[in-house]
């Protein structure tokens, strides 16, 4: 009886231990390198958040959603980092970049008028 189940237990084992070994690593992974993506609201009150802390050193992507036409976030654009773009209605548009250590990276709408910023601070703090 017993022996007939021990391939079985054994078997059982196994996976469970993979299984473990599986999620540990994921784990791990997850921890070691938070993901650095923040999505931004463009609407009549300009960006929201209008200031996004990110880690220095370590790649950002800014997802901007512009949600309707009342607005006049119709571009965004990155002065120091030479980056503009146009942010059609309902459409997400992916802006990335890494933060330099106590950079102040700011973004405006075309005509300057929203205004945001990423705050970059140094990895612990
Ligand atoms: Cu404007």
């Amino acid at each position: 009886m017993f022996a007939s189940r021990l391939p079985t237990l054994a078997l059982g084992a196994a996976l469970a231990l993979t299984l473990l070994g599986n999620l540990a690593c994921e784990r791990t992974a997850a921890a070691s390198k938070p993901q650095q993506r923040v999505e931004i609201k463009v609407s009549k009150d300009g960006y929201t958040p209008a200031e996004v802390r990110a880690e220095a050193g370590r790649p950002l992507t800014l997802v901007f959603t512009r949600v309707d036409a009342n607005n006049c976030g119709e571009k965004v654009v990155f002065p120091e980092r030479d980056i503009k773009k146009t942010l059609p209605v309902g459409e997400a548009v992916e802006v990335s970049l890494t933060p330099k250590a106590n950079e102040r990276i700011v973004f405006t709408c075309g005509m300057g008028m929203y205004k945001g910023a990423v705050v970059a601070v140094s990895s612990g703090s």
